[in-house]
């Protein structure tokens, strides 16, 4: 009998697919390619890497193909658009890259004085239902014009008169002479899990899987602080740490009056905490990075 092997989905190609492959190596899973392109085998756990348009993760994922997907939460918002909470993929984990934001805009000198300038537009976009959606929810009535791709040239042929398309910097926006005039959708690439239900088989590597990546994701800009302080400045010395929960607090030998606390911080430590903490007190003040977290 052949081993069951649990299906994540990824990007083949693309801006999600080199961070979701290195998520995977980072959550300790070595990927080698398989006998085609398409499936990637990883080597230490039974689990498969189907590579493929992002486009078709959300349909694999809602029939079962696959288990787990890695996609731009923009993609499956899409998919299921007036669909329905039934089987939409549970979004288990935001994995903190592929950020952007699906925006309204328009060319830089028309007039905007909100949702009702667009009353009536031909609105070029490859989101025409999240497009809907917002236009539903202001109550304008717009026709979505479907384009799949150089979206953003279509006022300037006269297709349209504003466009619905993801923006990061912002520069081909700016390279277009359009301004972007409303936030429709804010996304980033998601860990995403199949409600078709899971072979029992490979329930616990699905489980072993969503726990590495939350502890990968955990870590991103994390540090781990330690430093010697005054008994008396702890209050103080808590409030200052960025992003840390109850530290933990260690007697000093020979000291009374001093401990040593440790803390994980969730957030950038700047030099300027430091400078803080020694102000209140703080002395042999160490940041170190984190390698690994499980939650
Ligand atoms: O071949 P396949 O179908 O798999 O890939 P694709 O061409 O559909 O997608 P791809 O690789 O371009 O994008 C994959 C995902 O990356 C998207 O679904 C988003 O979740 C995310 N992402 C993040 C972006 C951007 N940033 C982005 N800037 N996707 C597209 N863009 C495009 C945008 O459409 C516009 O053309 O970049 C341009 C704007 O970028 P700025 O930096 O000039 O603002
Ligand atoms: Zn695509």
């Amino acid at each position: 009998m052949t081993e069951r092997r649990l299906r994540i989905a990824i990007q083949k190609k693309g801006r999600l697919a080199d961070a979701s492959l290195k998520l995977l190596k980072d959550a300790g899973y070595r990927a080698v390619q398989g006998k085609n392109e398409l499936l990637y085998r990883v080597e230490n756990a039974p689990i498969d890497l189907m590579r493929v348009r992002d486009d078709d993760i959300p349909g694999f994922l809602e029939d079962g193909v696959c288990e787990l997907g890695v996609i731009g939460e923009n993609v499956m918002a899409e998919a299921f658009a007036g669909n329905g909470e039934h089987e939409r993929p549970e979004i288990i984990q935001k994995l903190g890259f592929g950020k952007c934001r699906l925006m309204v805009a328009m060319p830089e000198a028309a007039r905007y004085d909100g949702p009702a300038s667009l009353e009536g537009m031909r609105i070029a976009t490859s989101y025409p239902g999240l497009l809907g959606e917002f236009l539903r929810r202001n109550g304008v009535k717009a026709t979505p014009i479907l384009m799949h791709g150089a979206v953003e040239v279509a006022p300037r042929l006269k297709m349209a008169q504003a466009i619905c398309d993801l923006v990061s910097t912002g520069s081909t926006l700016e390279a277009n002479n359009l301004k972007a005039v409303e936030l429709v959708f804010e996304s980033q690439a998601v860990l995403a899990l199949t409600r078709a239900g899971i072979d029992p088989a490979v329930q616990n590597v699905a489980d072993s899987v969503i726990a590495r990546i939350e502890g990968v994701v955990a870590t991103q800009g994390t540090k781990y602080i330690l430093m010697n302080a005054p008994r008396a400045a702890l209050d103080e010395i808590a409030e200052i740490l960025p992003g840390a929960n109850s530290p933990t607090v260690l007697p000093l030998a020979g000291k009374e009056d001093k401990v040593a606390v440790h803390a994980v911080c969730r957030e950038s430590v700047f030099w300027e905490t430091l400078e803080k903490l020694k102000a209140a007190g703080a002395s042999a003040i160490l940041v170190l990075p984190i390698e690994k977290m499980m939650m």
